[in-house]
């Protein structure tokens, strides 16, 4: 077992890591550790895949999902949808200290963050401008439609209902899941107070409305001090289905260790999504940890 306290999170987004740790250090609780550690991300736009100015939706904007919850009093704060406003998971924070909510959602969330005090700006930028006008003029791919066909000559929409559903094949190959990557972040501290969290604009050229996994308990992140704590990512519209951060606390409370949780979560999904991509972390309260990843590797990248 590994010395408390502990902070891990998915990706090699160490700068996120080293800000929870310092937050720990300069005596911030476990929920302020979470909360800046994942925004940093949220400032770095780590990957282009966690805050403003990445994967725009079909419409070009940038939309946030996060989460963050409190393992000592279950309360958890989300947000999804979020638009214009770049510290998601400072609003989610908001919603567990000022409000009786769980979840808030869209351009009412942003009206909530305006009124805690964030300033409501463009989350568009140059390069989720360029992404959004490439796939508009070139590829246009339909990545998250399935039983439709293209309304006019575009191959990018609008869609219509097929009237025959002749395959209910899953698409995720054609994807760009792989090229998102959702800060999801676990902190245990000294005393075994277990904090988690997420951080995302969400998948790539998603259809306007999407929420994946990533602000949902359970699924994209879970923490409860008197088990541990876990955070996910990848395909998120998979996930979601499956609370894969509830089920691997759960199997850490039956005394599974870390790593093998993980990977029976993950498991399970491809028994039913053989073709899954995403990963979960996990850490219980005597500081051990483990991970896990789904990584098909055919992955043909259309970029
Ligand atoms: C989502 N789970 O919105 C997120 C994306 C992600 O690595 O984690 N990508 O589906």
């Amino acid at each position: 077992a590994t010395a408390l306290p502990v902070v891990i999170n998915t990706w090699a987004f160490r700068k996120a890591t080293e800000t929870a740790w310092r937050t720990l250090q300069l005596g911030g609780s476990e929920l302020d550790a979470v909360e800046k550690g994942c925004g940093q991300c949220e400032i770095d736009q780590c990957d282009g895949s966690v805050g403003y100015g990445g994967s725009p939706d079909e419409s070009g904007e940038t939309t946030l999902d996060a989460m963050i919850m409190d393992g000592n009093t279950m309360e958890v704060g989300a947000v999804a949808d979020l638009r214009h406003v770049k510290n998601a998971i400072g609003v989610a924070r908001k919603v567990i200290e000022h409000t009786k909510h769980t979840l808030l959602v869209g351009e009412s969330a942003s009206l909530f963050a305006v009124r805690m005090g964030f300033p409501y700006e463009d989350l568009t930028t140059q390069r989720s401008l360029s992404m959004y006008s490439r796939w508009l003029n070139q590829s246009c791919q339909p990545n998250y439609w399935k039983n439709v066909v293209p309304d006019s000559s575009k191959s990018c929409g609008p869609y219509k209902r097929l009237e025959k559903v002749s395959f209910e094949e899953e698409t995720i190959s054609q994807r760009n899941v792989h090229n998102h990557d959702t800060i999801g972040m676990v902190v245990i501290g000294k005393s075994g107070t277990v904090a988690s969290g997420t951080s995302t604009n969400g998948g790539v050229h998603k259809i306007p409305g999407r929420v994946g996994d990533s602000p949902i308990a359970g699924a994209g992140s879970y923490a409860d001090s008197t088990a541990g704590g876990a955070a996910a990512t990848g395909d998120g519209d998979t996930m979601m289905r499956f609370l894969p951060s509830y089920q691997a606390v759960e199997y850490m409370r039956m005394g599974t260790d870390p790593t093998v949780a993980c990977q029976k979560v993950i498991s399970r999904i491809q028994k039913h999504v053989p073709k899954f991509f995403g990963a979960v972390i996990c850490a219980n309260t005597t500081g051990s940890y483990g991970m896990y990843l789904a990584q098909q590797t055919n992955f043909a990248d259309p970029d």
